[in-house]
């Protein structure tokens, strides 16, 4: 009966690490800051970022997420936005005033990876957050 028992759980254990969860974080930018900032997830979440520029005091200013973490991991990009490479080396995905787009990936490695906008001195303004990645299954 035990034996079943730890079966049964061992059973349900690995199915759900079969399924690596969704995590879906709203990002809205402004001039000349993310909401929020500090975007927290684990080692392979199946993340979906949906970003909006909602700087509707500057018509026509767009804002951009630029990381290192865009280059090292399979980068989706849905919606309304451009993509390049600045200067830096840094993938970035860029969206206009008013505009949506999803961007999705799985964090390959744990660690805290910045990111900026890498429009004009957005950053020197205080335009800049965080990506946290736990561990796979770690609960802060
Ligand atoms: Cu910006």
């Amino acid at each position: 009966m035990l034996l079943a028992t730890a079966l049964l759980f061992g059973t349900q254990w690995t199915t759900s690490a079969q399924t690596p969860p969704a995590r879906v974080i709203k990002v809205s930018m402004t001039s000349f800051k993310y909401d929020p900032g500090v975007l927290t997830m684990n080692v392979g979440d199946k993340v979906t970022l949906d970003i909006t520029n909602d700087d509707k005091t500057h018509p026509g200013r767009a804002h951009s997420v630029a990381s290192p973490m865009f280059s090292a991991v399979d980068l989706t990009v849905t919606g309304d936005a451009k993509q390049g490479v600045a200067k830096d080396g840094w993938k970035y995905v860029l969206v206009d005033e008013g505009k949506e787009a999803q961007v999705s990936f799985v964090p390959k490695d744990a660690g805290q990876f910045n990111f900026l906008c890498e429009q004009y001195n957005h950053a020197s303004l205080g335009q800049v957050g965080t990506f946290v990645v736990w561990p796979a299954g770690y609960k802060p």
